[in-house]
């Protein structure tokens, strides 16, 4: 694997609480989500097959938190590739600006929690893949 591989997949652990109760994960901005929360959404019920994602983002940082289930994850910063496995609630993957991404093989229950640092802003959006390469260089 080369360093530049590596580089593009950086997780971050969290600390979980557990007592008699059970387990608790608490995601705070700028304490263990290292940019400031502006935004929260979360993806479930995909269907079978589906490949999402398909984009980079021009200025918008994110994490992904896969809290139930599993999924796949490609990221693609333009010089390398890396294919990762999300199937833990209490690891979350950072996903920075410029970064082709697309998410597939989710279980059935799978719900991924996705933090942002903005709002949402097609304009941000890069969809087509040759436009991102180009924006890389
Ligand atoms: C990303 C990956 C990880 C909204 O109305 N508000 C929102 O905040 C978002 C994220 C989406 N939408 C609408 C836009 C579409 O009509 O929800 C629909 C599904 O969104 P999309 O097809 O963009 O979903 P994914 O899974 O391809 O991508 C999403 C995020 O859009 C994207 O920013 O990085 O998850």
């Amino acid at each position: 694997t080369r360093p530049m591989t590596l580089a593009l997949a950086r997780f971050v652990d969290f600390a979980v609480k557990g007592d008699e109760f059970g387990w608790l994960v608490a995601l705070e901005g700028e304490r263990n989500v290292s940019f400031p929360i502006k935004r929260a959404y979360y993806i479930f019920g995909t269907r079978p097959g589906v490949r999402r994602g398909k984009h980079a983002h021009r200025q918008l940082t994110q994490m992904m938190v896969c809290i139930a289930g599993r999924c796949t994850v490609l990221l693609d910063d333009g010089k390398a590739s890396v294919e990762v496995e999300l199937a833990r609630n209490d690891r979350g993957l950072m996903l920075d600006r410029m970064i082709w991404h697309e998410m597939y093989d989710f279980s059935p229950d799978c719900v991924l929690l996705v933090l942002a640092d903005n709002r949402y802003d097609e304009a941000d959006y890069i969809r087509n893949y040759d436009v991102f390469k180009a924006a890389c260089t």
